[in-house]
């Protein structure tokens, strides 16, 4: 990995900047599921636990976000408390990101913003929740997340337990495969749907063990192939919440949200308070526990990936 340039707006944690320079595991984690995607005060403490389960599995976590004009790789615990209670603070997608830099704003990073600063700042594996998508209805909307062109330009490994069933998940899956986007299933053939673990289509393609996830990775890098894969990590099953129980809350908040006119950068954000409201926090529950299991799959990515570019950085 080169290290990133100097005149770049970045300010890296210490312990991650070390980690970067000896070639040990890093994994990024994005901050817009911290500020539109769970209430203060479970969002700071997901963020603190999964960083740990991150630590725990052998890798160094870097939590991004912009603050103070800098991409901020890593964040101390102070500025994760900070961010957590942050009711103003931007979403930021790749549209957004240089224009919050220069405002100054607080901004928290998506899928696709959180690729673009991890790979700027040489990290190559990422956790998250769920990925943005094609949006139901997107033939008349033209609602489709800038995460998925993300995926196809930017060479991060991204780790999700799918796309959540308030999106058309044939449709992103459709998108996916024009932009020419691996999408693996780890350890099951059908591609997870969030709450449950299955959204009944089957992924493209499967693979079992982290490591062959880490060389593929790299092989795609070897072959000048633009773009990261996406890997989809089911829910543990003991979080699971079945299609058949989420599904009336689901098209409740998407009727809501109708009559309410959401537009853009807001529907994502309302669809995931709603639906966490509708289920008195039966969501959130699994939320973390999924964003759990992807940030332990991650961590054993990235050390699988550091292992390839140690090996082959050997004469
Ligand atoms: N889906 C989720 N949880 C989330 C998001 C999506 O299940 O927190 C967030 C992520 O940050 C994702 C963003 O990148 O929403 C997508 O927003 P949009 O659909 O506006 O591109
Ligand atoms: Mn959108």
């Amino acid at each position: 990995m080169t290290p990133p340039t100097p005149s770049l707006p970045l300010a890296i944690l210490p312990e991650v900047a070390a980690a970067l320079a000896a070639g040990h595991p890093v994994v990024a984690l994005e901050s817009t599921i911290i500020t539109h995607g769970m209430p203060y005060p479970q969002n700071v403490e997901m963020a603190r636990t999964v960083e740990a389960d991150i630590r725990a599995h052998g890798a160094v976590p870097a939590t991004i976000a912009v603050m103070g004009g800098l991409i901020r790789i890593g964040l101390s615990p102070q500025d994760l408390e900070a961010l957590g209670q942050t009711p103003g603070a931007r979403k930021l997608s790749r549209a957004d990101l240089a224009a919050c830099l220069v405002t100054g704003d607080t901004g928290a990073t998506t899928v696709a913003a959180t690729m673009i600063c991890a790979r700027l700042a040489g990290i190559e594996v990422f956790a998250t929740g769920g990925i943005g998508g094609v949006h139901r209805g997107a033939e008349t909307s033209f609602d489709i997340s800038a995460d998925l062109q993300e995926l196809a330009q930017t060479p991060v490994t991204v780790i999700a337990a799918g796309a959540k069933t308030i999106l058309d998940i044939p449709k992103t899956l459709e998108v996916l495969e024009t932009l020419g986007v691996p999408v693996i299933c780890y350890r099951q053939d059908d591609f997870p749907a969030f709450w449950a673990r299955s959204c009944g289509l089957a992924a493209p393609l499967r693979m079992d063990q982290p490591a062959q996830i880490a060389a593929a990775h790299v092989m795609r890098g070897r072959l000048g192939l633009a773009g990261g894969q996406l890997v989809g990590n089911p829910i543990p099953e003991e979080a699971e919440i079945p299609l058949p129980a989420i599904l009336p809350m689901i098209e409740q908040a998407l009727s809501e949200a109708k009559d309410q006119a959401i537009a853009a950068k807001s529907v994502t954000p309302f669809l995931l308070a709603r639906i966490f409201e509708l289920t008195e926090g039966r969501s959130l529950k699994a939320n973390i526990a999924l964003v759990r299991n992807n940030a332990r799959l991650a961590a054993e990515i990235a050390q699988e990936i550091a292992k390839l570019r140690q090996s082959a950085s050997q004469p």
